[in-house]
C-alpha cells in the first residue's frame, strides 16, 4: 500500500528532468563563476587631461561600469610606477619622448612621466565603479624593468600576483577591458592566451594609444595565439 502511495506521489516528479536540469544549472553557474572581468589601467594618466591620455578613453568608462554588474569577478590593474622609472623619457637625458632604446630586458619605448605611485595621475578614473572589484595588480613597479602585461614583466621572468590569485580560485575565463588595446590589454591577452587561460578581448570597451601601426600589429599577435577579439 504504501509503496503504491509512494510511487503515486513520487510519479509526479520528473527525476530525470529535474536533474537533468539542476546539472545545466550547475555548469552554467560554475562557467559563470570562473569569468572574470580584467579592468586594465582605467587611471587618470590614461583619461583625458592625463600624461599619457588615450584617446577616447573616458567614453568607455560607463561601459565597464555596465560590464563590472554582470561578471561574478572583477579584477582591476594599475600602471605603477618610481619616479625616474626605466620607461620615461625624463629618465634618459639625451633622449626623445616615444624613442626606442635598447635594454637588459630587451627594447623599450620610451613615455612621458606616468602613473607615479601615489599621485593623482596613477589613481583610477573617478567615474570607474570599482564597488565589485576583489582585487588590484600593480604592475611595472621595478624602477629598471616596465611591464606592459599585468601578468609577466617586460624581463617575462618577474611574475604579478595575478597568475597565482586566478589560480588559487579556479578562475579560469578572462575578458579584457580597458587602456591601452595595444599595449598592456593586448600584452596582458596574450600572457594570459600563453598561461592557458580562456581570454576574450570586449573591444568596445577598450581604446588604443595606435602609433605608427601599433593597433593593428597588437591585433595580429592577438589573433596568432588565440585571443578572442568580440
Ligand atoms: C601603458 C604605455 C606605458 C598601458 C602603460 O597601460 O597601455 N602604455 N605604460
Ligand atoms: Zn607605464
Amino acid at each position: 500500500m504504501l509503496k503504491e502511495r509512494l510511487a503515486y506521489k513520487y510519479a509526479n516528479y520528473d527525476y530525470t528532468r529535474m536533474i537533468d536540469s539542476a546539472q545545466k544549472l550547475l555548469a552554467s553557474t560554475t562557467h559563470h563563476q570562473r569569468q572574470v572581468l580584467l579592468i586594465i589601467d582605467v587611471q587618470n594618466d590614461f583619461c583625458a587631461g592625463g600624461a599619457l591620455a588615450v584617446p577616447g578613453a573616458n567614453a568607455i568608462v560607463p561601459l565597464i561600469n555596465q560590464f563590472s554588474a554582470h561578471f561574478a569577478h572583477v579584477i582591476c590593474t594599475q600602471d605603477w610606477h618610481c619616479p625616474g622609472h626605466i620607461s620615461f623619457a625624463s629618465s634618459h637625458p639625451g633622449k626623445k619622448l616615444y624613442e626606442t632604446i635598447e635594454t637588459q630586458s630587451g627594447a623599450q619605448m620610451l613615455w612621458p612621466d606616468h602613473c607615479v605611485a601615489n599621485t593623482h595621475g596613477a589613481e583610477f578614473d573617478g567615474q570607474l565603479d570599482r564597488a565589485r572589484c576583489e582585487f588590484v595588480v600593480r604592475k611595472g613597479t621595478h624602477k629598471n624593468l616596465d611591464s606592459y602585461s599585468a601578468f609577466l614583466e617586460n624581463d617575462k621572468i618577474t611574475q604579478t600576483e595575478l597568475h597565482v590569485y586566478l589560480q588559487q580560485r579556479e578562475l579560469t575565463s578572462l575578458f579584457l577591458v580597458g587602456l591601452a588595446t595595444d599595449y598592456c590589454v593586448a600584452f596582458t591577452a596574450i600572457d594570459a592566451r600563453k598561461l592557458g587561460y580562456q581570454t576574450t578581448l570586449l573591444q568596445s570597451a577598450c581604446r588604443a594609444i595606435d602609433m605608427n601601426g601599433s593597433l593593428e600589429r597588437a591585433c595580429e599577435r592577438m589573433d596568432k595565439v588565440g585571443v578572442s577579439r568580440q
